[in-house]
């Protein structure tokens, strides 16, 4: 089976009572893990910011979070500290099951770029590194689940089609942020590029 499971940012900092909690975050993990069991190859990711890393509001004198400012690489949402390396916010939800996991990508570690996609980071150029792994391990069809169902999951999705991968998002397994209709946003980006919303 040329299938991976990629879970998307299954982080403490994106469930309830987390810096940038997504509503429901921690509902989908009993689901993932079961999930997991199918697949030869799963793949972690982890939000994993520096402690001065510009997507931080508060690392931008004034601004508010959920701002947008521009960025050399384009616009860029400033979230409230979050996902800082080490931090127990940075952890796997407990429940998750790490075990079951073959890869953790870790991203948004360099302080002045953002990365929502698993394959590329904000500018759209700076591979991390997934893409070479599956093609090496012959995966040609990717499942995403995970958080937040509008900007990492989505933006893992539409890099996943670009580079020629058939994609299913299984959207029971993903919570979003929904921030100025990102959601119904993304979810047209997605169908748009091909991507099957399960
Ligand atoms: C995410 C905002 C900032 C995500 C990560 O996992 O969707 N969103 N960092
Ligand atoms: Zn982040």
């Amino acid at each position: 089976m040329n299938k991976a499971l990629i879970v998307i940012d299954v982080q403490n900092d994106f469930c309830p009572n987390g810096a940038l909690a997504v509503a429901g975050g921690d509902e989908i993990v009993g689901g993932i893990n079961a999930l997991m069991v199918g697949f030869e190859t799963v793949v972690l990711t982890q939000d994993w910011h520096p402690a001065d890393h510009a997507s931080f509001a508060d690392n931008h004198a004034g601004a508010a979070a959920f701002s947008v400012v521009q960025m050399p690489y384009g616009p860029q949402v400033l979230w409230p500290r979050h996902c800082v390396q080490g931090s127990d916010g940075a952890e796997f939800h407990p429940a998750l099951n790490i075990n079951a996991a073959h890869l953790t990508i870790r991203k948004g570690f360099r302080a002045q770029i953002d990365s929502y996609s698993a394959f590329f980071e904000n500018d759209r150029a700076t591979p991390t590194g997934l893409h070479g792994y599956l093609q090496d391990r012959g995966v040609k069809d990717v499942m995403l689940v995970g958080l937040a169902l509008d900007y990492c999951v989505a933006y893992s999705a539409l890099d996943a089609a670009k580079l020629g991968y058939g994609v299913t998002v299984l959207s029971d397994l993903c919570r979003a942020i929904d921030l100025n209709g990102s959601l119904a946003d993304m979810q047209a980006a997605m169908r748009a590029a091909g991507v099957i919303l399960g």
